[in-house]
């Protein structure tokens, strides 16, 4: 049946949908609906890493061949450095933005390699807001105590209290470099409920939240003296022969040349891994999150933590084909938008934590009560109309200018039509442990945002991750400026990467994959 035709029990089923009694689940039968529905259960997508610090440890298959991957740079290297800074920063999105902007406030030489152009990350794509309890009926606590129901009691404590703690003074500082988040009439700023949380505390920018930050950071980025290198992806990490981090291999993706830079330290921040593509699913990611850092990071030894669980955005685009995948922001759902099935019902709170709403809306297709497009794929509506019925006429255009203009371009009005969703790949829940001030487990090695792990637990709550970026950007930043003051520039070898081939062959892995991959699979190589 033709789209425009399945649209209609939206409009039709408006009025009764609001009397409907939505499920409630107990913990026992939440815990039964994602084991059920989760694509994070699905065993068959898992297998255990083969060697190095995580070996013996179920993660998706896609992941477990990025960790074994093959070094693109050969062991007889010339590693005569092109370049000597205190600190190097891997990535141009927020995290590595902030951090090399803390980094250079302390005095050091700054140098910010990134893959693509500074910005492009995941950042400038995140449309829903930035987690901040400021409101007087807040409090860092709450918003503790609501991340860690999130993220399953999985939440490494430390990080998490530093993190709730320290976000009224990073608003305060992205307020002081001007982003402009959304204000009351009376001029006070105005907060918003995300899912999973007890109030409202998301500072928005409409919905190009991420985008507004990121204008703000690359301008202040620019205006500082921090060498930037653009299209430079890092390929390998160096280490001296006791196994510290001492700087990096970049490729320059114009002459295609490996380029070496000295560091007394390293922070990475190059993002998640949404572009591998993991389980077959379309992802809300930029061109470049192929999990680089992860598997650079792995390879020197370091600590990976819940490498088996991922999260899966409910309301990625279903519909049409040219968005599959696209981020439909959690904050229409925040603002009342529901979530219906083939039959015209609502059949969860929208507002839920993300891994209960996914798993909700992947049962309803696979039972048969989603709504099936022309090319086969399943999803079910979110009512955008919805708001401006209930908050008058202009809502939707007012609040998601960024998501109107999305669907416009393929001729779908949001604010007439309800849009088609499913889950889409979002964010990596798990990643490389840090401390409170950003560090590895290997020595002068730094990282910051989703390339690190343990702070969201096994499901991370909207907005928490804008604000993961900008505190541990700071606290790495500014500690690895300071640690850089105290050591000497160390040797520039690939001893681990030898040890790693080594430990490769012992393991009866060969012929798998060169990774850091850069690009995603169907990615045209020249
Ligand atoms: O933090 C996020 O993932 C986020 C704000 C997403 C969204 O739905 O807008």
């Amino acid at each position: 049946m033709d789209i425009h035709e399945l649209q209609k029990i939206v409009h039709k089923t408006r009025d009764s949908r609001r009397t409907q009694t939505l499920p409630k689940y107990s913990p026992a039968e939440r815990d039964t609906l994602i084991k059920k529905y989760h694509p994070d259960h699905r065993e068959s997508a898992y297998r255990p890493i083969k060697f190095g610090a995580n070996a013996g440890e179920l993660t998706v298959r896609e992941l477990a061949a990025l960790l074994e991957g093959e070094s693109p740079v050969p062991d007889d290297l010339d590693l005569t450095p092109a370049h000597t800074v205190d600190v190097l920063v891997i990535g141009g999105g927020g995290a590595g933005c902030a951090a090399a902007l803390h980094a250079y406030a302390q005095g050091a030489k700054v140098l910010l390699a990134t893959k693509l152009r500074l910005g492009d990350s995941n950042t400038v794509m995140a449309q829903g807001g930035i987690q901040v309890a400021i409101t007087n009926e807040d409090s860092p606590i709450q918003h503790f105590l609501d991340t860690l129901k999130g993220g399953h009691m999985k939440n490494d404590h430390e990080l998490l209290k530093v993190m709730v703690e320290e976000g009224p003074s990073v608003a305060k500082w992205l307020l002081d470099l001007g982003v402009l988040f959304d204000r009351d009439s009376d001029g006070n700023l105005h907060v918003k409920k995300g899912g999973g949380s007890s109030k409202p505390r998301l500072l928005t920018c409409s919905d190009y939240t991420g985008l507004e930050i990121m204008r703000v950071l690359k301008d202040e980025v620019l205006n500082q003296k921090i060498q930037l290198l653009e299209f430079s992806a890092a390929v390998e990490l160096l280490s001296d022969r006791g196994g510290a981090c001492t700087g990096a291999v970049l490729r320059d993706l114009d002459n295609k040349r490996l380029v070496v830079v000295a560091a007394k330290t390293v922070i990475l921040a190059t993002g998640g891994i949404g572009r591998l593509h993991i389980q077959g699913f379309p992802t809300s990611n930029h061109y470049g999150a192929t999990g680089d850092g992860l598997a650079m990071a792995y390879r020197m030894g370091a600590k990976l933590l819940q490498v088996d669980t991922f999260q899966y955005h409910p309301t990625g685009a279903a519909y049409p084909e040219q968005l599959i995948g696209a981020l439909v922001t959690e904050g229409i759902r925040s603002e009342g938008g529901h979530l219906v099935n083939a039959r015209g019902e609502r059949f969860v709170n929208e507002l839920d934590t993300r891994d209960v709403v996914s798993s909700s809306i992947i049962r309803e297709c696979e039972e048969g009560r989603g709504i099936r497009t022309m090319t086969g794929r399943t999803g079910v509506w979110l009512d955008t109309p919805l708001l401006d019925v209930e908050q008058g006429p202009g809502t939707v255009e007012k609040h998601f200018p960024a998501m109107v203009r999305q669907y416009k371009r393929y001729g779908i009005d949001i604010t007439k039509d309800p849009v088609l969703t499913y889950p889409t790949l979002h964010y990596q829940n798990g990643g490389v442990q840090i401390d409170v001030n950003g560090k590895s487990g290997v020595r002068n090695l730094f990282v910051a945002g989703e390339t690190s792990g343990g702070l969201h637990g096994r499901n991370r709550l909207m907005g928490n991750s804008l604000l993961d970026l900008m505190v541990f950007g700071r606290r790495s930043g500014t500690t690895a400026a300071a640690q850089a003051k105290s050591i000497p520039q160390g040797e520039l070898t690939l001893e681990h990467v030898k040890r790693f081939r080594a430990d490769a062959r012992a393991h009866g892995v060969s012929g798998g994959i060169t990774s850091p991959m850069l690009f995603p699979a169907y990615a045209k190589k020249e």
